[in-house]
């Protein structure tokens, strides 16, 4: 693969292979049209490396190799315990690498080093190996009704399936959506973001190694219009798993619409963080600031809208601008102390500032930051870490997806106005409720309109646990078990015991 690979050092030294091909049948290959995406360093603005973008051709290749890989022997008569250990043996793999990987995606995404090996790889394995345990464990079900009947079901891997990640969290959005359809059985397309490629295609390298079967997973890099809306729209393609924007999450499911596809979405989220009074001021300034701040507020379910109850609504806005002040580091994510690197490309960097601007002409307080943050070298996706108070449900910066580190704060007075206020957002992804009176916490987690709620912690999340939104923040669920049914169908089998007709 002499041009479909590239030798890299990385800012931190570590030199490596990286694959640029797409990954097709267990081979790198070039793309049909030639055509390359070049990915920017977002922490300097340099190019690191360029890699090949599939079009519409490539994409009916790597369906008609995943459809070929789900009927082979290989695949579909092995054991479900030898597939959970081709899983295990990826797991171990990433393992070994997972320095490397870390890095990858710090180069590439801009999130602290630290971040990236800690949670994104720790994130990664789990939840592969949380489904890699499931592979032989999936089972039907008996059902009674009558002695002259025997009912049973058999849940089937759905088919070729169809995934497409974004780049906020590369390889763990990998994993999300691989784990649970290997597990099951299926086989994958899966495309990558357009803005970090690199980090999946050497999971793609892995994957080989690991001894996958040619055609089991299929790796492309590719634009949204092209790549992605041909796997959106492929009519050998069962399912369709998205993570992204609600905008496009809605012209996925029209392109499903033509063939039926089977579909998950996870899209945007505005999500509500509710203090009471009675809550433990210092442990809600934490979360609070983990909620939003934590991979540079790049993260779907993000705390982005705090409502305060008003007795301490002063203490909690002066504390919570002192811990953010003080603990969100911004600067080069592969130094140790670094919080914050840059916002993973100029459109986003330039779309948390548009807001920036909003929340300053519709005239919410600027508390803190609210500027571009100046680089020693002047280059490079930073912003400031910015707080806005007093903010208005009216205003933008209420009612709309940043995804950046950016947070929009505001009073209210009981807990009814608190609720309809938190529920007033077409979105329901994650939320958050810290008081320290236990029939409140939980009278509010029932009333709020989300997939989670998290009490007195936030995006606390765990493989384990189902993940996904409801309202416009998606359908469907990830991980857990509710991740696995997903990715299989029911076949329900009815036997006639009874008495000839
Ligand atoms: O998302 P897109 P973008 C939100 C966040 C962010 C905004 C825009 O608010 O600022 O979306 O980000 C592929 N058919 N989230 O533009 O477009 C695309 O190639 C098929 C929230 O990056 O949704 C990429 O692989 N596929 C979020 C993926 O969709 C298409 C994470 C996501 O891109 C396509 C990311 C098309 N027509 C952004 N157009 C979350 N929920 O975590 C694009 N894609």
């Amino acid at each position: 693969m002499a041009d479909l690979s590239v030798e890299l050092t990385a800012p931190n030294g570590v030199k490596y292979t990286q694959p640029t091909g797409l990954f097709i049948n267990n081979e790198f290959v070039k793309s049909i049209s030639g055509e390359k995406i070049t990915s920017i360093n977002p922490t300097d603005e340099s190019e690191i490396a360029s890699v090949y973008a599939a079009g519409p051709e490539d994409v009916d290749l790597a369906v008609k190799a995943a459809k070929k890989a789900f009927k082979s022997p290989e695949w579909r008569s092995i054991s479900t315990a030898e597939r959970g250990d081709l899983m295990f043996k990826l797991v171990a793999l990433i393992e070994e690498n997972k320095e490397l990987l870390a890095t990858i995606d710090t180069w590439d995404n801009g999130k602290p080093y630290s971040v990236a090996l800690n949670e994104d790889l720790a994130e990664t394995t789990g939840t592969l190996k949380y489904y890699a345990g499931y592979a032989d464990k999936i089972h039907g079900q008996v059902i009674e009704t009558s002695r002259d009947k025997l009912n049973y079901t058999i849940r089937e891997p759905i088919g070729v399936c169809g995934q497409i990640i974004p780049w906020n969290y590369p390889l763990s959005m990998a994993a999300w959506k691989l784990g649970p359809a290997l597990a099951a059985g299926n086989t994958v397309v899966l495309k990558a973001a357009e803005q970090t490629p690199l980090s999946i295609l050497y999971l793609a390298k892995l994957i080989k190694e690991a001894g996958f079967p040619p055609g089991v997973v299929n790796i492309l890099n590719g634009y949204g219009r092209k790549a992605g809306a041909a796997i959106a729209s492929h009519p050998e393609i069962e399912k369709i798993a998205f993570t992204g924007s609600t905008a496009t999450g809605r012209e996925i499911m029209k392109m499903a619409a033509a063939n039926m596809k089977n579909i998950t979405l996870e899209t945007g989220g505005k999500s509500p963080l509710l203090i009471f009074d009675d809550a433990d001021l210092d442990q809600a300034v934490k979360w609070a600031h983990i909620g939003i701040m934590s991979n540079m507020g790049q993260v779907c379910s993000a705390t982005s809208r705090i409502l305060v109850q008003e007795g301490i609504y002063d203490k909690f806005l002066e504390a919570f601008k002192a811990h953010v002040v003080a603990t969100s580091k911004v600067g080069d994510p592969f130094k140790d102390d670094t919080f914050q690197g840059p916002q993973v490309t100029k459109a986003q960097y330039e779309r948390v500032l548009s807001y920036m601007e909003s929340g300053k002409s519709e005239g919410a307080t600027l508390v803190s930051g609210g500027v571009p943050f100046k680089n020693a070298n002047g280059k490079g996706f930073f912003v400031e870490p910015t707080i806005f108070a007093n903010v208005k449900d009216n205003m933008k910066v209420w009612r709309e997806e940043v995804f950046g580190p950016f947070v929009a704060v505001a009073s209210f007075k009981t807990e009814e106005e608190a609720i309809e206020r938190a529920n007033d957002t077409t979105y329901g992804l994650g939320s958050a409720v810290f008081t320290q009176d236990i029939a409140k916490a939980h009278r509010v987690a029932r009333d709020i309109e989300a997939g989670t709620v998290w009490i007195n912690s936030s995006n606390d999340s765990h493989y384990a646990i189902p993940f996904g939104g409801v309202k416009q923040s998606g359908i469907g669920r990830e991980l857990g078990e509710a991740g696995l049914d997903a990715y299989t169908n029911k076949k329900s089998v009815m036997v006639h015991l009874g008495p000839r007709l």
